[in-house]
């Protein structure tokens, strides 16, 4: 039976927000950086990690829920920190049509301020769909210009975590990873589980599989098709207490599982667009 679905707009955290509910499942997300701020699965829970300090003002990224990182994946390269359209305000693409109805799209496209930085034309949209057990966020890259475009970046993916220690992330072993915690030294995975026990900071290479991460009875899958990479991010505790959005330990409350573009960049030719899209499901 498919039930049905609502899009309304709300105001959270100070912020012009959606909301999405299908059945008892909801998420809210912010025309401020097209964030995902919630997701409540249809059990109750709260999927993704919302820092109790995070600031809503738009002076720094939000920290938690779903940032999108464009056209620069963290600090490759000169641009700030993963580019510029976290602190964006995105505008609401015309209502999707009937069958979708789950689903909201927002778009952003260059202006003076980006052209700045960054001197190319482009239209980026974000569309979240909410199902009954799963969240998917997709991103369009338009080029809307005359040369090609290059870009990284990420859907930046807070996943919430009652206890890091219980917490096993499946599906990496054998694929090559730069160590960005450990001065960016290539390595291969040997684990067939990765723990947390200290800061991890990776970007795992051409990663095509679907990805579990457990903690005690409970699971999540991750998919990210047409993005080729993962990066998996924990602080841990001393980079923690040095993020003024954090709780001190509000480490042990998240992780990072980010579908990316990072090893490579990916080349858009002009009137061409590149897609990809991150799907958290649960069974
Ligand atoms: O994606 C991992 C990462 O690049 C880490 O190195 C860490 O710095 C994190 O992103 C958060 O970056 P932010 O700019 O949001 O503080």
């Amino acid at each position: 039976m498919q039930l049905p679905a609502l899009v309304e707009p709300i105001t959270f955290q100070g912020l012009e927000c959606f909301r999405l509910s299908v059945g008892a499942a909801s998420a809210i997300v912010s025309r401020l950086g097209a964030q995902v701020l919630s997701w409540i699965d249809a059990a109750g829970r709260q999927r993704l990690f919302l820092s109790e300090h995070a600031k809503f003002d738009g002076s720094v990224a939000i920290r938690g829920g779903i940032p999108v990182c464009f056209p620069q994946f963290s600090g490759l390269g000169e641009l700030p920190k993963h580019g510029f359209v976290r602190t964006r305000l995105w505008d609401r693409a015309p209502a999707p049509t009937a069958g979708e109805s789950g689903s909201l799209t927002l778009r952003c496209a260059d202006n003076a301020a980006t052209r700045a930085l960054w001197p190319h034309a482009f239209e980026l949209q974000i569309a979240v769909t909410l199902g009954l057990a799963a969240l998917e966020v997709g991103l369009v890259v338009r080029n809307t210009g005359e040369a090609p475009i290059s870009f990284t970046g990420a859907l930046h993916t807070y996943l919430a975590v009652d206890d890091i220690d219980a917490v096993s992330l499946h599906g990496l072993q054998g694929h090559v990873y730069r160590d960005a915690a450990k001065g960016n030294q290539i390595r291969t995975e040997s684990d067939p589980q990765l723990r947390f026990v200290q800061e991890v900071d990776r970007v795992y290479h051409s990663v095509q599989r679907l990805l579990t991460i457990s903690e005690g009875a409970d699971s999540l899958s991750i998919a990210g098709p047409g993005f080729p990479d993962v990066v998996v991010w924990n602080p841990w505790k001393a980079l923690c207490r040095g993020l003024p959005d954090m709780l001190p330990d509000g480490y042990r409350n998240m992780v990072c599982v980010e579908a990316a573009v990072a090893q490579v960049p990916a080349v858009v030719a002009p009137g061409r667009q590149w897609t990809g899209s991150q799907i958290l499901g649960y069974a």
